[in-house]
C-alpha cells in the first residue's frame, strides 16, 4: 500500500512535554490515500491509548507517529540515522490530544488533534487527518464529539477544539451532493463511530462514488474530476515538501500455500 504522509505542523510554543523538541520542526505524520481532500481538514485523529514517538526524520524535522511506522520509514531513507529509528520522546495519544496544527492545503488554518477510538496502530502511521465531508468515519467521530459533552470531558477535549469546526464542502458527487459522507451516514442511519459494520459499507460507497464520479469544487483544480486532480495535488504536496511517500510493507500472509 502506498500512502501519502501529510506533514501536519505543530504550532509553537510547544507544551511542556514537547519542550525538548524546541528548535526542530515537528509534524504529526498523517497517512492518507486521499490527498485531494486535504482542503477539507477539520482536525487530526489519534488513539488515546496508542503508543507514539517523536522521531528524527533528518537533522531538522521530527515526525510524531507509531513506532512501527518509524521503523518502516527508517528503511525508506527517512531517519536521521540510516535504517535506525531515532526516538527523541515517547508519547501516548493522550499527550497529543489538543495539539494545535497547521496542515497543508487546509482551509482551516489551525486544527487540533482529537481522540478517535477506531484508529488502528498497525496501519499507516496511527495518525489520521480528518475530512468529515468525504470520510464517513471522520464524519461520525466528529459528530460524536460535538453531540456528547461527556465524551469530550472523558478525553479532556476543549469545546473550542471541536465546536467551531463545520464540514467544508470540497467535492461534488452526483446524487450525494457536496457532503458525501454526511449523505451516506444519514441514508444508512449510522448512529455513532462505533457502528463498525455500517461504516465499512459507507466507506466503500463513498470511496467508489467520490473517486469515479466526484468533481473538485475548491482549490487549484476546481472543475476537474477527482481522478485527474488526485495525482496533480499529490505531486504538488510532494514537490513543495508538504508531504512524503510512505510505502507500507504487505502484511504477512498466514498460510503455507500462499
Ligand atoms: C483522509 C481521507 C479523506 C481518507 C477521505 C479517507 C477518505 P483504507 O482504504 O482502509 O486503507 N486511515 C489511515 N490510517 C488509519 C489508521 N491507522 N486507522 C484508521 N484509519 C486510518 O483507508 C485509508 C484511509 O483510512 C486513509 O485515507 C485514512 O483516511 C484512514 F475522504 O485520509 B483517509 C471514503 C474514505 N474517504
Amino acid at each position: 500500500q502506498e500512502y501519502t504522509i501529510i506533514k501536519m505542523e505543530l504550532i509553537a510554543p510547544f507544551p511542556e512535554k514537547f519542550k525538548v523538541l524546541e528548535g526542530k520542526k515537528v509534524f504529526l505524520a498523517a497517512a492518507t490515500l486521499r490527498p485531494e481532500t486535504m482542503y477539507g481538514q477539520t482536525n487530526a485523529w489519534v488513539l488515546p491509548d496508542g503508543k507514539y514517538g517523536a522521531f528524527e526524520i533528518n537533522d531538522s524535522e521530527v515526525f510524531v507517529l507509531a513506532h512501527r511506522a518509524a521503523l518502516n520509514l527508517a528503511y525508506q531513507n527517512r531517519s536521521r540515522v540510516p535504517e535506525k529509528p531515532s526516538c527523541l520522546l515517547e508519547l501516548t495519544g493522550r499527550d497529543l490530544i489538543g495539539l494545535p496544527l497547521k496542515s497543508p492545503l487546509s482551509f482551516n488554518e489551525v486544527i487540533y488533534a482529537l481522540p478517535m477510538l477506531s484508529i488502528l496502530m498497525d496501519k499507516g502511521t496511527g495518525v489520521v487527518t480528518s475530512v468529515p465531508s468525504d470520510a464517513p468515519d471522520d464524519y461520525m467521530a466528529l459528530h460524536d464529539l460535538k453531540a456528547k459533552p461527556a465524551l469530550r470531558e472523558k478525553f479532556g477535549v476543549k469545546d473550542e477544539w471541536v465546536l467551531p469546526f463545520e464540514i467544508v464542502p470540497i467535492i461534488e458527487v452526483p446524487q450525494f451532493g457536496n457532503k458525501c459522507a454526511e449523505t451516506v451516514c444519514l441514508q444508512m442511519k449510522i448512529k455513532s463511530q462505533n457502528d463498525k459494520e455500517k461504516l465499512v459499507e459507507a466507506k466503500k460507497q463513498t470511496y467508489l462514488k467520490g473517486f469515479t464520479e466526484g468533481t473538485m469544487i475548491v482549490g487549484e483544480f476546481t472543475g476537474r474530476k477527482v481522478q485527474e486532480a488526485k495525482p496533480l495535488i499529490r505531486n504538488k504536496l510532494l514537490e513543495t515538501g508538504q508531504a512524503i511517500i510512505y510505502s507500507e510493507p504487505e502484511k504477512r500472509v498466514m498460510s503455507r500455500s500462499g
